[in-house]
């Protein structure tokens, strides 16, 4: 529970914009290509987000890990905003490992996530419930229902690791399950991983953890009893409607950070497509109010971010 002085702690909020999992089929709101990922973040951030969690795509929204588009990715959001950036190192089923690296090189992130376990993972798993899709690529990542695998084994954790720590960026910790919060605390005993770390929750994937209040409060009661000083927050990344907003209530009032985005969920209401990022930003902010919890400002993250550039 948070203290008393610290109730009033403001609260990271992270704008996932894209991601590498939604079909652009699913939603004709997903940003796609260089310009609108860069206009969505510049928006995200102006709606209030403290840090914008990218992905690469193409125009046509395949997912891309091509050194030259992450790049203008990034510059384009360093040009428009100060928001915190943050990269994934998760990119999109099928990447390789140097694929899901490159974005450290391209894009020169403050942040990168570091998936902490091997799971299944399982974007389409019912063939009924299959999406229509408008462009050939996307058929291909139908066609992997059934065979979805997320390898983050430990070595590749170490080979992560270590090329956050020779880069100076920070990493953001994604536990999707309960033994990725054991993982978690064997990286930092072992010291592969070195504290103050940022933990994230993310709920709700398909061969993770699902995503409602008990089994976030049971993450959090874990990752506070395996990691407790080492971690510097937690947050939570909970997919779809309405769990995105309801754990993000339920997280805010605990003292976490939040995540909300077209990458976790494509609903700003029951049945009604986001048509941006930022209004996905707008409705938390507002959750954010009522329960008391100012949002944090990206230079709020300065110490950490520093912490990890020495
Ligand atoms: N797509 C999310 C379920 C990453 O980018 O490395 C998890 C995620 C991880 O955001
Ligand atoms: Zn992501």
């Amino acid at each position: 529970m948070p203290t008393r002085e610290d109730r009033y702690r403001p609260s990271v909020l992270t704008a996932a914009i894209t991601g590498g999992d939604v079909l652009p089929s699913q939603t004709p709101h997903l940003p796609c290509g260089v310009e609108e990922i860069v206009a969505a973040g510049i928006a995200a951030a102006e709606a209030g987000a403290t840090v914008l969690h990218v992905h690469g795509r193409e125009d046509d929204g395949r997912p891309s890990a091509d050194p030259g588009l992450l790049a203008e990715i990034a510059a384009g959001i360093r040009a428009g905003t100060d928001a915190v950036l943050n990269m994934s190192t998760g990119g999109s089923p099928g990447m390789t490992e140097e694929e899901r690296l490159a974005g450290l090189d391209a894009a020169e992130p403050d942040i990168g996530t570091f998936n902490l376990g091997t799971m299944n993972y399982e974007l389409f798993p019912t063939a009924g419930r299959m999406p229509e899709v408008r462009h050939e690529w996307e058929r291909a990542i139908l066609e992997t229902s059934g065979k979805g695998i997320f390898a983050n084994p430990l070595g590749s954790l170490r080979r992560f690791a270590a090329a956050f720590r020779e880069r100076g960026i920070a990493p953001e910790l994604e536990a999707y399950d309960m033994g990725h919060i054991t993982m978690a605390r064997f990286l930092v005993e072992e010291g592969t991983l070195v504290p103050p770390l940022r933990l994230q929750l993310v709920l709700g994937v398909l061969g993770g953890a699902t995503n409602t209040i008990e089994t976030m409060l049971a993450m959090r009661d874990a990752a506070e009893r395996e990691l407790g000083g080492a971690l510097a927050s937690i947050g939570v990344a909970a997919t779809g409607f309405p769990m995105e907003f309801r754990c993000a209530a339920v997280g805010l009032s605990l003292g976490m950070d939040i995540r909300v985005g077209l990458e976790d969920n494509i609903r700003i209401a029951r049945g009604v497509a986001a048509e941006s990022n930022a209004d996905l930003v707008r409705a938390a902010i507002t959750i954010a109010d009522v329960v008391g919890r100012p949002i944090a400002a990206p230079g709020d993250l300065a110490s950490y971010l520093e912490a990890w550039k020495s």
